[in-house]
């Protein structure tokens, strides 16, 4: 089949996972059209199979804010016609449900026929969702997309709730990993550079949004450093990096709190990782803490939204209320303080993540796709 993708490029987990999905379903001999405004963070190099459409959005001097949705439905429009493609996948709903939607009327208008398959990602729905400035436009988006996927039954659930979804149905897909990117040797230069006398090291990666609760994450860390000689490893960065900084200085753990900022790919720094902390607020699925599982790093996390769906509290991970730092902190501490039972969380986190192994999940969209566009209208593979 022809494929657009519409996505956020950005290192963000719905950029992420739209990004490996098309890799792997170009890798399966399907055409993929990446249409978003610059080269997805994870693309890696580009395949014959693999296009990368850039929206272009010009500053013209009447506009105090770029119609970045406009420009983006043109180019779907246009990227449509030109590659003769046979659907629209389109990963997060603002503004890229909308814009399929608009984009499909006006290919309608020319004769054209194109599905448009909607995946939510969560603070789409649970964050902005709940904001009357979006919510008309998020509703009407659902319901006329062709398809519906969310990435964890929780996240369904919301959507249910929120939306009033009274023509659509949603299939939950939940997100996934390729387990062979996650083998792989640590970087002992590395993490003899994190830690120099062995430390274990507890690592967080997001977007440093308020929704991760950083403050509870340094929290938890300086509740185990007050018994253990750890090391907190925080990758990525965003609105809350500069006053968390500031704070692990203040509380006298700047040589301890080690910001490496945003990187093209996680695995190397969970490689060297003992523990993974997710205290998030909300979040749909935590795709950060699945990589992390596959990278052999058991998840102390919050009891919230799709993370039960994700670890397994007592196996592959901890799970607490969300803000209770005290119970984290000692969850994280009854397994960095006992090397075996450390080590058992370590193997039980990678078998646990081989349930998302993207090989069963992948079957799970083309089935959607086929649905969609029927067999005769399908562009070879
Ligand atoms: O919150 C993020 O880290 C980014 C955000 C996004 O849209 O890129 O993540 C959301 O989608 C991910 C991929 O499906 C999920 O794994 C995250 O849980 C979800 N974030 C939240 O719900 C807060």
């Amino acid at each position: 089949m022809r494929i657009g993708f519409v996505c956020y490029p950005t290192f963000g987990g719905s950029g992420v996972v739209a990004t490996e999905l098309g890799k792997a379903l170009a890798a399966k001999g399907h055409e993929l059209h990446f249409i978003t405004y610059s080269e997805p963070a994870r693309m890696g190099s580009l395949k014959s199979n693999m296009f990368f459409h850039e929206v272009r959005v010009s500053n013209y001097p009447l506009f105090d804010f770029q119609p970045y949705e406009l420009v983006l439905t043109s180019k779907m429009v246009e990227v449509a016609i030109k590659h003769r493609l046979d659907l629209l996948h389109v990963h997060y709903a603002i503004p890229h449900a909308s814009a399929a939607v608009m984009a499909r009327a006006i290919l309608a208008s020319k004769g054209h026929h194109l599905p448009i398959v909607t995946t939510l990602h969560g603070t789409d729905i649970t964050l902005l969702g709940k904001d009357p400035a979006f919510e008309p436009v998020i509703s009407y988006a659902i319901n006329q997309s062709d398809a519906v996927t969310a990435v964890s039954e929780s996240l369904k659930s919301d959507t249910l709730k929120l939306f009033g979804c009274q023509n659509q149905t949603i299939d939950f897909i939940p997100n996934f990993i390729c387990p062979a990117q996650y083998k792989g040797t640590p970087d002992e230069e590395l993490r003899r550079h994190i830690a120099p006398q062995g430390q274990p090291i507890l690592t967080h990666i997001s977007n440093f949004r308020p929704v991760k609760r950083l403050d509870d994450v340094l929290k938890i860390f300086i509740e185990v450093r007050k018994k253990i000689p750890a090391k907190l490893l925080l990758v990525g960065d965003g609105p809350e990096r500069s006053r968390v900084e500031k704070a692990a200085e203040e509380m006298g753990y700047r040589d301890d709190v080690i910001f490496i900022g945003k990187i093209k790919n996680p695995i190397e720094p969970l490689r060297i990782s003992d523990l993974f902390l997710l205290p998030s607020a909300t979040e749909s699925f935590g795709l950060a803490a699945l990589e992390a599982m596959a990278s052999g790093v058991p998840v102390v996390a919050s009891n919230t939204g799709g993370l039960p769906e994700v670890i397994e509290h007592g196996v592959s991970g901890f799970l607490h209320d969300v803000g209770d730092i005290e119970s984290m902190a000692q969850s994280a501490m009854s397994v960095l303080d006992n090397p075996s039972y450390l080590a058992q969380f370590k193997a039980q986190a990678i078998q646990h993540s081989e349930r998302f192994n993207i090989a069963n999940i992948l079957p799970r969209y083309e089935a959607i796709y086929a649905r969609l566009v029927p067999t005769e209208k399908q562009s070879p593979a």
